[in-house]
């Protein structure tokens, strides 16, 4: 299969200004009707035909004005459909009939449950009708829904309901017309029987908005906070950003099959189940923030997505990149902002650093792919997330809302590019961005060394930086990058120094920004004693790696006294990696300077007035994946060894103090969803889980009470957790009680699969193919394949890389049978042999011969295919 470029694009040939379509809806065959207002773009370059994409479709008519076509008029070209002929302005309708039972590749119009859900985004409208199905078609959608009546009570479309009705034959009609012009990817239908919670919302310019949220009766109890969150969201988007919601009425409705978070389509949410429902009983504080962070990036795309969409695929980070950041800054606004920003440079470095390094890195706009569905990725997103925040980074907040400002002036209703974005940002300050473009181009992550130096006759302390990209043919001839980078100093007694650039006169902030514009550059500082110790990329102010040889002593000092939370997490980060490194280059033997861990530890616990959120970020150490990540050969079994060492013994040396902490963390308070109850129990699981690490003294009796007494899934689980990975006796009976309890509840058994799947050993593969058997477990649902064998893939290192390659034979025989399933899922899981040279002859021979077995798979989806052929290459 040959890529789409990204320089081959080409306006569209022709538009489609309406349409117009009747779907009668049944699981087993649905039929569409479709007429499409279509004309000839006057900016096109080219007089083509006109060419409407179309997948599985059982195509009954197709005219032209009312008129059937000659054959020779029509023509078929890949999955397009290419009609000769048509007058400049014309009508076509089109009849087809689709499966929706039929459809589990969950893309397009599927059946879930009971219900009829669709999927459009990125391709699948064109699995419902023939269309052009590109985003920079945009088109006004009218919808007829026509079902029975007692299936499927609940008829939705996107935008205002018009009329409803009943039928013969017990069925009944709803007509639904969106009158803002968008894409296909963000149509949606719904037919199904479903309870609903009903609140509303009046924006600020006096809009009455009817909100409503969706789900199976069982689970009504367990909307609340969704619904909050979505008002929290509405009005954060005014205050923030003076962004009003602009139709009458908001759904959002919950699934349990789906193939990611949630899917934005106009008025019309669809979302995975997970990001919804919520409960004490039943989800997690992670889970909470979770909902509330996904239903605001969903409702914050109604302006960055939706008002203003893309114009292309290529362009995905324009939106993507956009609302992350957007969701990202509404939970730090609401929670810590602190604990966020940590959490998403843990998380960037966890999953987008490793993409960047393997067989599939590209540009946060890549240049070409085979299936789109590949390219919605970390770098894509979280990546492209850190670039949109640079940008408010180098021209403040205030430029960056005027930039934000402008580009709605300029684009609003039409499908744009990331260049167009850059632009308004330029425009709206002032600012010459042509530099910053590079951002959207370069692949890879970009490296940042620096040094220091002191000139002694001038009294100037200076930083050297030196940028460089990695080895990649996209970044030949890609000058350097624009980098902003936030500076600071602590002095000898550990005090933040002000900082003065040579020339300025008075003194400076605490905090500074350098610029970086050449490969090398070099920065003077006045009043500071030489030997100021530099804290550099405060924030994460850019997305880089950055070298510099602190001394582990530095580290702890930064660790324990950094004015910016960010920085003291990353030293302790830097602090561990060392340790840990260099218990793993000495067969798993501790360093000395574990003793500095271990201080920096014991000061963090000890600190009462440190948020216990945060305290519990500072306490948590690379993962076994994370190790790997920095080493070739990647000695699975060392990493594991060396990491249990160091949790052996920091639990063990600081078993007093843990143990205090925990006590005082434990206020035996009913639970509630408060900032302050929150910590306590991040903090008071972390450490239960190190003391079962650390085989602490009645540490089993301590998370068997912790596990028994607790009134929410969050100390459940936490105490689940430090049950099974503790393997202490009790952990199979709490197995036992929390299936019985929970079986009929699909989001907990994940949870319940999950915990199973991560217990390290070789023995994991058994397990897992123990677990596969279980009632509850489907290949044919995402959330499953993702608990169980997306755990095991990504989280069990010792598991999946087993000597005797069970766990790779395991996973080979699971892609290929999901290819026949759900491409889109097995694409996802195909990445976890990306990095399979780096692990030994032996080991990559045995998943090399994995990826061979995948990629001979007879028609083999392109999604695997475009994964396997890059890995293998
Ligand atoms: N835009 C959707 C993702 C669609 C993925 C298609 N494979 C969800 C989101 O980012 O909000
Ligand atoms: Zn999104």
């Amino acid at each position: 299969r040959r890529p789409i470029l990204r320089g081959d694009y080409r306006p569209p040939a022709w538009l489609v200004d309406h349409v117009d379509l009747e779907l009668e809806l049944a699981a087993e065959s649905t039929r569409v009707l479709a007429h499409l207002d279509v004309r000839r773009n006057p900016e096109a370059l080219d007089r083509e035909p006109l060419r409407l994409s179309g997948v599985e479709l059982k195509t009954r008519r197709v005219l032209v004005d009312g008129q059937p076509l000659a054959d020779r008029q029509r023509t078929m070209d890949g999955e397009s459909m290419v009609i000769g002929g048509v007058p400049d302005v014309a009508r076509i309708t089109t009849e087809v009939e689709i499966h929706p039972e039929r459809n589990t590749a969950l893309e397009g119009l599927y059946a879930a449950g009971s219900s009829l859900l669709t999927q459009c985004e990125a391709e699948g409208f064109r699995k419902i009708t023939w269309f052009p199905d590109r985003p920079d078609v945009m088109a006004t959608f009218r919808v007829r829904l026509i079902a029975d009546r007692a299936r499927y009570p609940l008829l939705l479309s996107n935008g205002n309901q018009l009329e409803s009705g009943e039928l013969e034959d017990g069925r009944h009609y709803a007509v639904w017309e969106d009158p803002f012009p968008k894409p296909s990817y963000l149509f949606a239908v719904v037919a199904a029987d479903l309870a609903v919670l009903e609140d509303h919302f009046t924006t600020r310019s006096g809009r009455q908005v009817a909100l409503k949220v969706y789900s199976e009766p069982v689970n009504l109890h367990r909307l609340d906070h969704a619904m909050a969150s979505l008002k929290r969201a509405m009005a954060w988007d005014e205050e923030r950003w003076g962004l009003e919601y602009d139709l009458d009425v908001y759904h959002i409705i919950a699934t349990h099959d789906f193939n990611m978070g949630a899917m934005e389509n106009k008025s019309l949410n669809i979302f995975n189940a997970r990001y919804v429902l919520a409960d004490p009983d039943t989800a997690t504080d992670a889970d909470y923030e979770a909902v509330e962070a996904v239903i605001g990036h969903e409702y914050f795309h109604n302006w960055t997505g939706n008002r203003v969409t893309c114009r292309d695929w290529f362009q995905l980070t324009l939106k993507e990149g956009l609302t992350v950041f957007r969701d990202q800054e509404f939970t730090a606004d609401l929670r810590s902002r602190a604990v966020k920003r940590i959490a998403d440079v843990a998380t960037l470095m966890a999953r987008q650093f490793p993409e960047d390094a393997g067989p599939m890195a590209h540009s946060v706009r890549p240049e070409r792919y085979i299936e789109i569905n590949n390219f919605y990725t970390a770098t894509v997103y979280e990546k492209g997330a850190e670039v949109v925040r640079m940008y408010q980074t180098l021209l403040g907040r205030e430029g960056f809302r005027r930039g934000l400002d402008l580009y709605f002036e300029r684009h609003d209703g039409q499908a744009v590019t990331c260049d167009d974005f850059l632009a308004a940002m330029a425009d709206a300050n002032d600012r010459d961005l042509t530099q910053f473009a590079r951002w959207y181009a370069q692949v890879g992550t970009p490296r940042l060394e620096m040094t220091t130096d002191y000139d002694h006759e001038r009294g100037h302390y200076i930083l050297r930086f030196r940028q460089s990209l990695s080895a990649h043919p996209d970044n030949e001839q890609r000058g350097p990058l624009m980098v902003p980078v936030k500076i600071g100093f602590l002095g000898p007694d550990n005090q933040p120094l002000p900082v003065t650039r040579v020339g300025e006169d008075g003194e400076g902030a605490e905090t500074r920004l350098l610029v970086l514009t050449n490969v090398d550059a070099e920065f003077r500082f006045d009043q500071l004693p030489p030997d100021a110790l530099p804290s550099v990329l405060r924030d994460f102010s850019a997305p880089v790696r950055l070298d510099y040889d602190w001394s582990d002593e530095q580290l702890a000092r930064l660790a324990g006294h950094d004015p910016d939370p960010f920085s003291r997490w990353q030293a302790m980060r830097r602090l561990a990696e060392r340790v840990l490194t260099a218990a793993i280059e000495a067969g798993a033997r501790l360093p000395d300077a574990v003793e500095l861990l271990i201080a920096a530890w014991k000061a963090v616990l000890e600190d009462e007035t440190l948020d216990p959120a945060l305290a519990a970020e500072l306490l948590s150490l690379p993962s076994e994946a994370e190790l790997a990540q920095q080493r070739d050969p990647v000695d699975v079994d060392c990493i594991h060894e060396s990491r249990k060492a160091l949790l052996m013994r920091l639990s063990q040396v600081l078993e007093p103090v843990l143990r205090a902490r925990y006590l005082a963390c434990r206020d035996g308070a009913a639970w509630s969803d408060s900032p302050e109850a929150v910590g306590r129990r991040a903090l008071s699981n972390l450490i239960l889980n190190l003391m079962l690490d650390g085989q602490c003294e009645a540490a089993d009796g301590l998370a068997v009470d912790h596990y028994e007494s607790a009134d929410n899934m969050t100390d459940r689980m936490g105490a689940l957790k430090a049950l099974v990975h503790g393997r202490v006796g009790a952990a199979d009976r709490a197995l036992r009680g929390f299936e019985d309890r929970y079986r009929d509840d699909p989001l907990v058994m994940d949870k319940w699969f999950a915990v199973q799947a991560s217990v390290a050993g070789a023995d994991a593969v058994r397990r897992i193919e123990a677990l596969m058997a279980h009632p509850a477990f489907s290949l044919k649902n995402p959330n499953k394949v993702r608990a169980l064998l997306g755990t095991f893939g990504l989280h069990n290192p010792t598991g999946f890389h087993a000597a005797d390659g069970s766990g790779y034979a395991l996973m080979g025989r699971v892609i290929r049978e999901l290819d026949g399933i759900n491409p889109q899922v097995a694409a996802r899981l195909a990445t976890v042999f990306n990095r399979w040279q780096a692990y030994g002859a032996e080991r990559a021979g045995r998943m090399r011969g994995e990826l061979e077995a995948i990629a001979d798979k007879k028609g083999l989806s392109p999604d695997v295919e475009e994964i396997v052929k890059a890995a293998l290459r």
